[in-house]
């Protein structure tokens, strides 16, 4: 007899508890919302999970034990994937031994991101098998199914989650009896498919193009985890993945409806089959048109989709008004206040400064990004994680002197420890004429994403200490920066404009480190240590 148990959970909670149901012998990320939850849950249930500097290097450690024949579990938000995307374009042509699982969370309309990117028209160019989860019970019924998939294929799999679907609770219900134990790992030596040199990558590139072949047969067929539902009558037929499927069902129940839940490889015959029985049929999906794209190259009957729908997160409003043919679609106005820094956080204190200096800044992605909109006004450019030093680099190259004297990037701790690392070199390697000068905003954590450890604030995902706190000033020191300075960006203001001041008249590269707790991580640390 099977021994069932339910319980109420988020997306983000349902892949945790499949992972460690899989015998997930390891869990890696980075924090991104909406994906942050999964590790840390991942982690209160007993896995063994950490998070990494940055994405990419998540990826590869994932990968790495995915080598030895384990299971393992990445987890990143949708830009995160581009960071790791040079090892995953790769890794789909080396395959796993074990099984090798990424969650990607996309955050369509914008919620907590720089940009509404699709990750399965990346996965799709990387030639990555993809799963979409429409609720808490297949974020855990579709985690547990990939990772059987990835063994079973050799390759890794990417659950493709948004924001809905990671944050919002329902049930789950799952068979206590199906429990898999970790996997003993072990290594077993294959040049031709662990390095990939040309000569190896390009029969490599055929056994994957084979695999994904054989996953197109196994997802055409009944096996698949794929649903439909017969429409009350033949008027019209619904495709629909992710959480625009909830969405659709609501808007139109008495329509059919092709359900896809592994949409790459695409099941593009069996929909096709499916459309032929409706008069018309509409493809609802949340991001770009992936589906009705593939589905009109085969000559499917799916109408073409109205570029408005790209643009947003789903509803069952949006979904009616693309049902109805509605091509200038805009949300009802919601009067909400705009995200604000906290009273008293460290981040204000610290673009005083460089405000009363009317410095031109070139900022990163953090909490003190919210210091570009008023009352602090203090920052010019802000793009993607670490992008802050490089672009700075470039301003002061280009710029008349007097204007290039002005530049300054800034740079969380977490954001530096991330991607930032690379671009300091790049200054000590090929300095402006003018100098430049970096400033760190060391708030000890990761504040955006809610407090999470890095390696440069001495504890480890669950806060346990760390063996070693990797010191910024010393890196800085160690790779050639001439002026390396702690502050108090609270205590200090004065004393860091003049500093400033000095700085940005001479030719050399300093950088600043403005030293102050996030308010809400110390709370939470005094908390810990109670
Ligand atoms: C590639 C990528 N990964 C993750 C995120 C999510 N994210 C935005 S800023 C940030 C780090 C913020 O930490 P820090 O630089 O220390 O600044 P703070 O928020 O503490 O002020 C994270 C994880 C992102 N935007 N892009
Ligand atoms: S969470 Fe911390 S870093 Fe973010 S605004 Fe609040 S005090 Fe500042």
């Amino acid at each position: 007899m099977p021994k069932f148990e339910k319980k109420l959970l988020s997306g983000n909670e349902a892949v945790a508890l499949a992972a460690f149901h899989s015998g997930c012998a390891l869990g890696v990320g980075y924090p991104g919302t909406p994906s942050t939850e999964i590790l840390e849950n991942f982690s209160l249930l007993g896995g063994n999970a950490e998070w990494a500097p940055n994405e990419k290097v998540a990826a590869e450690v994932a990968l790495g034990a995915a080598f030895a024949d384990a299971a393992s579990l990445a987890t990143m938000k949708h830009v995160g994937f581009n960071v790791a995307q040079d090892l995953f374009f790769t890794a789909s042509y080396s395959g796993v031994q074990g099984a090798f699982v990424a969650v990607v969370a996309d955050d369509p309309g914008m919620a907590s991101s720089q940009n509404e990117q699709d990750t399965r028209s990346l996965a799709y160019a990387g030639g990555l098998p993809v799963l979409e989860p429409s609720d808490s019970q297949e974020a855990y019924d579709f985690t547990r199914l990939a990772f059987r998939l990835s063994r079973r294929w050799g390759i890794p799999f990417i659950l493709r989650t948004t924001t809905r679907i990671a944050h919002s609770n329902t049930p789950v219900e799952y068979d206590l009896d199906s429990l898999e134990p970790l996997h003993s790992a072990k290594y077993q030596k294959d040049i031709s498919t662990h390095v990939m040199v040309p000569g190896h990558a390009k029969p490599s590139h055929l056994r994957l193009r084979r695999k994904l072949a054989e996953i197109l047969k196994w997802n055409e067929s009944d096996e698949s985890p794929n649903m439909v539902v017969e429409g009350k009558s033949s008027e019209l037929g619904i495709i629909a993945s992710g959480v625009a499927f909830q969405h659709a069902m609501e808007a139109a129940p008495d329509a059919g409806f092709f359900k896809v839940a592994l949409s790459h490889p695409l099941p593009v015959n069996k929909i096709s089959e499916f459309s032929k029985r409706y008069k018309r049929c509409v493809v609802i999906e949340e991001g770009d048109p992936y589906m009705t794209t593939l589905l009109l190259a085969a000559g499917a009957n799916v109408e073409p989709r109205d570029e408005v729908w790209r643009f947003g997160e789903f509803n069952s409003d949006r979904a009616k008004a693309q049902i109805d043919g509605a091509t200038d679609y805009s949300e009802p106005a919601v009067k909400s206040k705009p995200p604000q820094l906290c009273k008293g956080c460290p981040h204000v204190y610290s673009f005083k400064p460089l405000v009363d200096l009317n410095c031109i800044v070139s900022g990163d992605i953090g909490c003190y990004t919210l210091a570009a909109m008023k009352p602090v006004s203090g920052m010019d450019l802000q793009i993607c994680m670490g992008a802050s030093i490089g672009m700075g680099l470039g301003l002061r190259k280009v710029l008349p002197e007097s204007e290039a004297r002005r530049v300054v990037s800034v740079i969380g701790d977490s954001t530096f420890m991330h991607s930032g690392l690379t671009g300091l070199l790049e200054m000590v390697y090929n300095p402006p004429p003018t100098g430049h000068v970096v400033v760190v905003l060391d708030n000890s954590t990761t504040a955006m994403t809610g407090q999470q450890e890095h390696p440069g604030t001495g504890r480890k995902l669950d806060h346990s200490p760390a063996p070693h706190t990797v010191s910024i000033a010393d890196v800085a020191k160690a790779i050639g920066v001439q002026n390396v300075e702690f502050f108090n960006p609270v205590r200090d203001a004065e004393k860091i404009t003049e500093y400033l001041r000095e700085k940005l008249a001479t030719n050399e590269l300093t950088l600043i480190i403005l030293k102050q707790p996030c308010l809400l991580a110390a709370a939470n640390l005094a908390k810990m240590k109670a």
